[in-house]
């Protein structure tokens, strides 16, 4: 067989892939050829069957219509393939295909692909699943960098690996990765495994499919309509619309587009210079600045005009070109605080104060709207100086976005009173409630969300407290007239053709400035089908009674001093060591105080025993803040963190 080779090619082909190979070149021949060529006929029925046997090569030759001859041979037995006189394009196709010798193919080897997937799973349930959420285990392994680097072997090279080699990297990746689904990890907003949202998950990627259109979603577009409708029901919404979108920050820049778009809409023809300055409110926890206390800020965006021009696909390039570098004007960012309901005693304008007076010297602000207006801290009185405030500067007031569930302390934005003032003035109202989102599965805490469905938007993330898993962010409206589409629409041609076989409003593509958009829905439907509300509200309802457990037990123990108490499941609080404890009068204290967390942070982190995050915060010193979200957590995690804590700092 070999002899057919006219030594103008030689590849080598991976004996997995051999029989693809002879396939594809069949393929290729057959269209070169054509397939009336008696040759190539009988030379490709006999490479067909011979493909199909456990050690036979398979022979594939042809004479095209010019006359030229070209020639393939495969020799699995030699695990080699030879190739000549085919076109270069077809050549260079096969040189691609023929380089890989690393992993098994579909069409090459279902057995090995089969036995790859089991081991890969096999090492997923054992090492990520079963040890990663394990308490006798460590939630992480540290290394530094370079190490790390070395051990990972990150380099890609020319040659492929061993099916061994694969499973040992695979291996290493979840070592040496945090484990998020354990129950000592108390790090971020997200933590914990559930084995439905996971199986989702799973599902998700081995079908790797686009959402953008019924076609080629069928299962998932009306699967996210039946999720996202579920979502809103429990923000008190019969009809409306929403996505998924790619994290809670997209969420809420999406609902500062639509309330725009909503004002102005002839905004994608005209372009932003056309539109006067915008000025929006939003949590300050929003902005890059963090004050004492959560709640709203007047925000008059350079910050946020950054993001906005990604948002405006639709705009005509030369439109796009000719934008000011931001989409709202470009103002300064300024923020005044507003109490959130439980920490009206935090309220302080006096920094505020300052800060406006420089506006005033600046002629930014008229001193007439200044004086008597901003020394009140009551919510009703600031408002009115907003509002008074920006009808002066000339900025047209659009949106305010309230907060439900600050990232830090947990804090809930009065939605009712904000409502009234957006309904006083016509603003849009978008709430933030990525983080608190879920409390609305619970009938005993769901009221610190009282007004929400007031609101025009609403950013909520499963994947945080419901632990769906990353990402499940979804985007709320109460609009019914396709705002959405009608917004970020583009009518690419290729995808959302208007004569298509079925109803295209089912196509979801055009209602997200992105394209491609990932499955979202699954892991949350199948987890809520597993839970039903019931089991979810459960979850949550644990979640806060673990956080009140924890406050009590350290307002039992010596070295734990709260930032406040909490109004949801963040725990701050200060661990103050044994050298500090009896010199809060100390003139250094808050300073010493504040170099206890990272130091006690790297200690845990380090010996991998649990990982809780701190930060500063306003004025506050850094603090740790303790998120009671992973539905495994028992008192026993608590008590072990409160120990573990003392243990870690017994000698500061
Ligand atoms: N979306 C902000 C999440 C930050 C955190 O997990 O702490």
């Amino acid at each position: 067989m070999e002899e057919l080779c006219q030594k103008e090619s030689c590849l080598d082909l991976p004996s997995q892939e051999w029989k693809k190979g002879a396939e594809t070149l069949w393929g290729f021949c057959a269209q070169w050829a054509g397939p009336k060529s008696s040759h190539f006929t009988e030379a490709a029925r006999l490479g067909w069957r011979k493909a199909q046997g456990p050690s036979l090569g398979a022979s594939v030759a042809g004479r095209n219509g010019t006359g030229s001859a070209h020639t393939c041979a495969f020799s699995p037995s030699a695990r080699r393939s030879y190739l000549c006189t085919l076109p270069p394009a077809l050549l260079s196709r096969e040189i691609l295909m023929a380089d890989s010798e690393a992993l098994p193919s579909l069409a090459g080897d279902p057995v090995a692909v089969e036995a790859l997937l089991r081991a890969v799973f096999g090492v997923v349930v054992d090492e990520a699943i079963q040890k990663g959420t394990s308490v006798s285990q460590k939630v992480c392994e540290w290394k530094e960098p370079e190490e790390l680097k070395q051990l990972l072997d990150l380099e890609l090279r020319s040659q492929g690996e061993s099916q061994k080699q694969i499973l040992e990297r695979c291996r290493a990746v979840i070592r040496y990765s945090v484990k998020t689904g354990h129950p000592r990890f108390f790090n971020q907003l997200f933590s914990g495994l559930d084995p439905h949202a996971l199986a989702g998950r799973i599902i998700t990627e081995s079908l790797n499919t686009s959402q953008y259109t019924y076609e080629i979603a069928p299962v998932f577009v009306l699967m996210e309509e039946e999720v996202l409708r579920k979502l809103r029901a429990l923000v008190g919404w019969s009809s409306g619309d929403g996505i998924f979108c790619p994290g809670g920050s997209i969420s809420n820049m999406y609902a500062v587009n639509l309330a725009r778009y909503q004002r102005y809409p002839d905004c994608k023809q005209r372009g932003l210079r056309t539109l006067p300055p915008l000025a929006l409110f939003t949590s300050k926890e929003v902005g890059k600045r963090h004050r004492p206390n959560p709640g709203l800020l007047i925000l008059i965006s350079s910050q946020l005009s950054r993001d906005l021009p990604g948002l405006l696909p639709a705009l005509p390039t030369s439109s796009k070109a000719s934008l000011p570098p931001g989409g709202c004007a470009s103002f300064q960012s300024r923020s005044v605080t507003t109490p959130s309901r439980r920490e009206l005693r935090f309220w302080d304008l006096a920094p505020t104060v300052s800060e406006w007076s420089r506006l005033m010297r600046e002629g930014k602000w008229s001193p007439r709207i200044w004086r008597g207006r901003l020394v009140w801290p009551r919510l009703r009185l600031t408002f009115h100086f907003f509002e008074t405030f920006i009808l002066d500067s000339g900025a047209v007031p659009f949106l305010v976005s309230a907060t439900s569930g600050t990232t830090v302390l947990g804090a809930f934005d009065p939605l009712e009173a904000i409502a009234d003032v957006c309904q006083r003035h016509g603003l849009w109202l978008h709430v933030d409630a990525a983080w608190g989102g879920s409390v609305l599965l619970s009938q005993t805490h769901r009221h610190l969300l009282d007004g929400i469905q007031r609101a025009d938007s609403v950013a909520w993330n499963p994947h945080k407290l419901l632990a769906a898993g990353l990402q499940c962010s979804a985007l709320l409206l109460q609009d019914t007239s396709n705002l959405l589409k009608r917004c970020h629409g583009s009518q690419a041609s290729y995808l959302f053709q208007q004569d298509k076989f079925y109803d295209v409003a089912l196509d979801t593509g055009d209602k997200v400035v992105q394209c491609g958009r990932r499955v979202d829905c699954l892991k949350l439907w199948l987890m809520w089908k597993a839970q039903g509300d019931q089991g979810l509200e459960r979850r949550i309802d644990q979640a806060f009674v673990l956080a009140r457990y924890l406050v009590e037990e350290m307002k039992k123990r010596e070295g734990f001093e709260l930032v406040m108490e909490p109004e949801f499941v963040n725990v701050c609080f200060w661990f103050v060591p044994p050298s500090l404890r009896g010199k809060q009068e100390s003139p250094d204290y808050h300073e010493r105080l504040s170099k206890v967390a990272p130091v006690l942070k790297e200690r845990m982190v380090k010996e991998g025993s649990m990982m809780i995050g701190y930060q500063p915060h306003g004025t506050r010193g850094n603090f740790f803040r303790v998120v009671v979200a992973n539905s495994a957590l028992t008192c026993a995690d608590m008590d072990f963190l409160l120990n573990e804590l003392e243990r870690l700092g017994q000698d500061l």
